[in-house]
């Protein structure tokens, strides 16, 4: 029996979240095509007849420019101490710079194995490929570089045995073998109606949006009903989230509805409204509200 922690790392929109889900076999992180989409430390577990991996998905590494910046860097620190082996996701499409190897390096000096994943193989000329992996290949001490398309499925099986490879021999495991998060439904509802706000919003929004959920419950016939607060930083941001006669909100609520409807296993009644909080980005009190507290951080 073999089981253990391993951190996903890297830049916003690598595809370390995709990457999670498609190892874990389950949506268990939201996905976006913007930069920053995950915020807080996600966990997904895998287990099989002899292998349990606790992986755990972060928020993409950036120079933070606000608090949820920072409690989303603190996220990452704190996500990679203590784990048995580090995956660090580099994008195939996105040239490697300096900073970019050096945060590699740095993981690599730390004494904890590091995969790297070069992912989006499937978006990139062979030559783009060989380029970015040789980069790879270049810093010592890394267990392995594997080039992936975490969307397509390409070389996921690689990844997979070399974290397997790379687990401790151990008898214990960590979580239930039916569990495949430890995050709430709850959590995971205001997630999914984050990632459908970040993709149905043009791109002055969705940067400024939190999620509240209000109230959660479940009727004797089983209905679930949920009211949640869609939060954002501007009047003219609010107007553009409820659009043309509700419309932009009512789309965003039945794309939401959908999926927690397939996560609770029930019908589900969604009820959105929208809420401006000025700068909240930089207000300890709103974030706590939001889920985003520094303090909570474990
Ligand atoms: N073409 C292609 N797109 C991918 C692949 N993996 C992920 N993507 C896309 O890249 C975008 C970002 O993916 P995410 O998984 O959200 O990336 P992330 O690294 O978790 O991003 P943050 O949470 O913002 O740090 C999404 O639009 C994905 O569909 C891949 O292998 N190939
Ligand atoms: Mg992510």
């Amino acid at each position: 029996m073999k089981s253990g922690f391993v951190a996903i790392i890297g830049r916003p929109n690598a595809g370390k979240s995709t990457l999670m889900n498609a190892l874990v076999g389950e949506k268990v992180s939201i996905v976006s095509w913007r930069p920053q989409t995950t915020r807080n430390k996600i966990v997904g577990i895998m287990t099989e007849d002899d292998v349990q991996v606790v992986f755990v998905d972060t928020p993409g590494i950036h120079s933070p420019k606000n608090e949820l910046g920072r409690y989303m860097m603190k996220s990452v620190r704190t996500a990679t101490e203590g784990v048995d082996l580090v995956v660090f996701v580099a994008d195939a499409g996105r040239e490697m710079d300096k900073r970019d190897l050096e945060l590699l390096k740095k993981h690599v000096d730390s004494g904890v194995p590091v995969i790297a994943v070069l992912n989006k193989i499937d978006e990139v000329t062979r030559e783009k490929t060989f380029a970015e992996l040789s980069k790879l290949n270049d810093i010592s001490g890394l267990a392995s570089v594997i080039p992936v398309s975490a969307l397509k499925g390409k070389n996921m099986d690689a990844v997979k045995s070399e974290i397997i490879r790379l687990m401790p021999t151990s008898d214990v495991r960590y979580y239930p073998d039916d569990m495949i998060t430890d995050k709430s439904i709850r959590f995971m509802s205001a997630e999914i109606i984050r990632e459908k706000a970040l993709r149905c919003l043009s791109d002055e929004v969705p940067h400024g949006i939190g999620v509240e959920i209000r109230a959660f419950s479940e009727r004797d016939d089983g209905i679930v009903d949920i009211v949640a607060d869609i939060v954002c930083e501007k009047d003219s941001h609010k107007g553009i989230i409820i659009g043309k006669g509700g419309s932009m909100l009512k789309k965003i609520g039945t794309y939401a509805r959908q999926d927690i409807e397939i996560l609770v296993d029930a019908q589900v009644f969604l009820k959105l409204f929208v809420k401006v909080k000025e700068e909240w980005r930089d207000d300890t009190e709103v974030m706590k509200e939001l889920g985003y507290d520094k303090k909570n951080i474990d």
